[in-house]
């Protein structure tokens, strides 16, 4: 084959012989990462393709067409700066400089509010560096009342969709201004004027109440899609496939994203995946159509958003896909990655980094330099610093959230039995 899968880093390559010392004795298998903490990672056994991305199908096609995307990899911005191939965008300039703020503002949130957290202003943040592609490009590749069900690691969609970060801040800081009131860990927003429907902490759960969400708008008759996204470690929760099988039978108008980022906390990417076999594969089974993208590449993931867009809304069902990206930082405040995994992982992913990779398409364009970059980075900063000030003004764990605690009662039920206005009366009157 001169087109090489991609997925032969998800293969483990012991033989079957080393499994077992005699014949018949079975032996459990558990899989390793490739790196540990003190190895010096090294990724040549990624293929990196450039020019053999696979061909871009009609939208419409039979979801089998697209069996050989979910082993391969869309890739649109080569290293040089280019944007080529098949699924070479149409992104104006003007949008493509718009990406790459929206992704850079984006970091420079997630920055300051990890900062922040460590200062003790707040109890918990989760970033999402090296991954601003998948959701920023998402987004932008979607309309704007299309339903997103988002993990704990998809900000930039709400930050794409014009989201208040102040607003956003302030669900953080669980203070006054805090649209949820206090009641939901930082985090895990609620926006449903952004079309963004509330993250739980129960991973996978999002999984098949969006593509029941996707199944009401095709009940309706309406052109909505829903877009749902997980993580590859949460993949292996039974959610992930009743959601595929869901999603298959009744061609629900969605796009199932698995963002695969190599970890989940400190399980490495192949605990969840088994062995030898893509996460993007795991749609072909269920028979839908399956795409697997390069997630730094803002412009592939733009490309392969549209191309499941343009299915779900014409009627050919859900795809899958996986985004294939590299969680750069910790798994969140509470986590020490360098306890599970090699140092520099990061910084030698063979894939780069997102905001670097268009960066260098827009110079390389003649549209940027690293003097504009820089000083969008301090803008943003600035701008960061700003609003948080504002929102910090409002409350913090730090010092009072400056929200009355009464509301803890409040939307447990639609209107309040009697039992909770007992309750209610009773904090009241010994602590309000
Ligand atoms: C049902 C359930 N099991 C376990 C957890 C604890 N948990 C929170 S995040 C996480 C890892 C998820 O990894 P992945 O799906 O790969 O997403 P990532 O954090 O890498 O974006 C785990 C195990 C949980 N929140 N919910």
């Amino acid at each position: 084959m001169g087109q090489t899968p991609n997925s032969t880093e998800n293969i483990d390559k012991t033989p079957a012989s080393a499994a077992s010392k005699k014949p018949n004795q079975s032996k459990l298998f558990v899989p390793e990462p490739p790196f540990r903490p003190g190895d010096t990672p090294d990724y040549s056994h990624i293929s990196v393709p450039s020019n053999h991305t696979p061909v871009r199908p009609d939208p419409l096609c039979d979801a089998h067409d697209t069996v050989e995307h979910a082993l391969k990899l869309i890739r649109v911005l080569r290293f040089n700066g280019e944007n080529a191939g098949p699924w070479k965008t149409d992104l104006s300039l003007e949008k493509k400089l718009e990406a790459l703020e929206i992704m850079m503002r984006t970091r420079a949130m997630d920055e300051r509010m990890f900062t922040m957290q460590r200062q003790g202003k707040m109890s918990f943040y989760m970033k999402s560096t090296g991954e601003e592609a998948v959701s920023v490009g998402h987004a932008l590749a979607l309309r704007d009342d299309d339903m997103t069900f988002p993990t704990y690691r998809q900000q930039g969609i709400l930050i794409a969709r014009g989201a208040s970060m102040k607003e956003m801040m302030c669900q953080v800081l669980s203070n006054s201004g805090d649209p949820l009131d206090g009641k939901s860990i930082p985090v895990l927003y609620s926006f449903k004027k952004h079309g963004f429907f509330s993250i739980s902490g129960n991973l996978g759960t999002q999984l098949i109440q969006g593509v029941g969400w996707a199944m009401a708008e095709a009940y309706k008759n309406t052109d909505g899609i829903a877009s749902v996204f997980t993580g590859e470690g949460a993949t292996a929760e039974g959610d992930f496939h009743y959601a595929l099988n869901f999603a298959s039978t009744y061609r629900a108008p969605c796009i199932i994203n698995v963002v695969n980022n190599q970890w989940a906390i400190s399980s490495f990417q192949g605990i969840a995946a088994g062995r030898g076999e893509t996460f993007a594969a795991r749609g072909t089974g269920y028979g839908l159509a399956t795409l697997r993208v390069d997630g730094n590449d803002i412009l592939a993931v733009y490309a392969a958003t549209q191309w499941a867009a343009e299915r779900a809304r014409g009627g050919g069902g859900a795809t899958v896909i996986e985004h294939y990206t590299y969680r750069a930082e910790g798994h969140s405040t509470s986590d020490d990655p360098s306890k599970y995994r090699a140092e520099n992982e990061g910084d030698v992913w063979p894939f780069g980094d997102p905001i670097q990779r268009l960066k260098t398409h827009l110079i390389y364009m003649g549209a940027w330099d690293d003097e504009r970059h820089a000083a969008l980075a301090e803008t943003l900063k600035k701008e960061v610093r700003e609003t948080f000030k504002e929102a910090e003004a409002m409350g913090s764990v730090a010092n009072s959230t400056q929200l009355p605690d009464s509301t803890m009662f409040e939307q447990v039920y639609e209107t309040e039995p009697s039992h909770l206005r007992e309750q209610r009366q009773m904090f009241n009157e010994e602590l309000g």
